[in-house]
């Protein structure tokens, strides 16, 4: 029974013993980055040493300073025989193996008393962990079996990601990024702001290194009726910014319309004031007529559509003067138009047949019916005092008019008339002649009454007494 109590106590110290060579050799000085160290399990010639360094990292370890030593000589322990490390005399001279530069007096790290060279030293080991001349250097023959001391170098072209230069430190390095990226391995191209596109506009990227980061180009568009106001194309630089601002994008822009002379502007805009896609229609005020379109619009190109038109004043029928009138007129528009106001006048011995005052109206028409002047008495050449009177038969008879037969004929018709008046004055002339008769005859009979009371005196004649 101890037996087999003991068996899985051995086992499990085995298993232990493994894992722990492992670990020595892949995991104990290793680190996850940088320039790290291993050593083999195993002992070899300086040459198979080399060897298996270069196949399993990158070289015998090659030391570079101080703090190279110091870190080794504390990080691996002692073993028998120590470690073989880069360096080995070529034709006399201490050869740097990993770089085939020559060893420096001022880089020599040897041992008290070494390199003695005693049996064809031409190999070196470093004392790990020694009582004395710990991390110092021993000259000794290639072919002894020592534990190979190994490195491998971190840095390589992928990492810091082709972006940047890459430094080897004791169990790191670090990456010097170029411009336009960050990141420890330099895998982060610098961000710009993230662009959306403006309204009314298109962009267009190019991106080298990712969305809005270093060395993307964006390329802006207007709409159709927009026009860019900035650079139409933005780099994004090394520090993070855009190399201009960001553009906008504006409705091209139509010229300002003012409201005509007797006109209303009524416009209906998308994007703002008579600009792309405004329309504006053109109204007039009464007694105005439209020429030209009554709407416009603003086109792509900042253009009104069509020609801007103008309100004018309705017009009436020009009016001439008629024969034997006077014309007035006032005009507010212009002659003969909206609001015009005529006057009509006739000449002398002339009348006026219909309104005085005409006024065109908003439609175009004249408020009356265009009024004449026509003669309206004449006088007989031969009968100064007769006036006649009687528009409808001396329709054609006017002022100034010659008379003709026709004329005469007519007054044949008015001797009615004058033989009225003949008969009235010797009527009247027969009135007075009695009168005078009867008057004389009371005075004859009053002179004989008084003869025949005077006596002496002759009586008066018989013949005039028979008056
Ligand atoms: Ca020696």
């Amino acid at each position: 029974m101890k037996f087999q109590n003991e068996k899985p106590e051995f086992q499990q110290r085995n298993t232990i013993w493994i894992l722990i060579l492992i670990s020595y050799e892949f995991t104990m000085l290793g680190c996850a980055e940088g320039w790290t160290y291993h050593s083999a399990s195993h002992k070899m010639q300086w040459e198979n040493a080399r060897q298996w360094c270069q196949k399993h990292y990158t070289d015998m370890v090659a030391i570079q300073n101080q703090k190279e030593i110091d870190h080794l000589n504390k990080v691996f322990p002692r073993v028998r025989g120590y470690y073989w490390i880069g360096i080995r005399k070529l034709n006399g001279t201490w050869i740097w193996v990993g770089t085939n530069k020559t060893l420096s007096q001022e880089a020599e790290n040897w041992a008290k008393g070494e390199p003695n060279d005693r049996q064809n030293e031409d190999c070196v080991e470093m004392y790990i962990q020694r009582e004395t001349d710990t991390g110092k250097w021993n000259d000794e023959p290639c072919t002894k079996q020592k534990t190979a001391l190994c490195y491998k170098a971190q840095c390589n072209q992928s990492t810091c990601s082709g972006h940047g230069e890459c430094t080897e430190t004791i169990n790191n390095y670090t990456c010097n990024c170029e411009k336009g990226f960050n990141g420890k391995h330099c895998q982060n191209a610098v961000k710009c702001d993230t662009l959306s596109e403006p309204d009314h506009s298109i962009i267009t990227c190019s991106d080298q290194y990712g969305s809005f980061s270093y060395n993307s180009t964006c390329q802006f568009h207007c709409s159709e009726g927009f026009a860019l106001n900035g650079s139409s194309m933005v780099t994004c630089n090394s520090s993070g910014h855009w190399t201009e601002p960001i553009p906008t994008c504006t409705a091209v822009k139509c010229d300002t319309l003012s409201e005509p002379d007797h006109s209303i502007i009524t416009c209906s805009d998308r994007y703002g004031s008579f600009i792309y896609n405004s329309t504006c229609q053109f109204q007039c005020s009464e007694g105005f007529a439209l020429n030209g379109s009554s709407m416009v619009t603003c086109n792509s190109s900042g253009h009104w559509t069509e020609t801007i038109p103008t309100c004018t004043a309705v017009k009436c029928d020009t009016l001439s003067e008629p024969d034997h009138s006077i014309i007035t007129c006032s005009d507010r528009y212009g002659s003969f138009s909206y609001n015009s106001t005529c006057q009509f006048r006739c000449s002398e011995g002339f009348a006026l047949n219909g309104s005085s005052m005409v006024t065109c109206n908003s439609s175009g028409h004249w408020t009356e019916t265009i009024p004449t002047c026509t003669g309206v008495k004449f006088e007989d050449p031969s009968k100064p005092s007769q006036i006649i009177i009687n528009p409808d038969k001396f329709a054609n008879v006017s002022f100034n008019s010659t008379c003709t037969s026709e004329c005469l004929e007519v007054q044949s018709d008015l001797l009615d008339y004058s033989h009225l008046t003949m008969a009235v004055v010797g009527a009247s002339i027969l009135a007075v002649s009695l009168i005078i008769f009867f008057l004389l005859r009371h005075h004859l009979k009053k002179k004989k009454h008084l003869h025949a009371r005077l006596p002496g005196m002759e009586p008066p004649d018989v013949a005039q007494s028979n008056l």
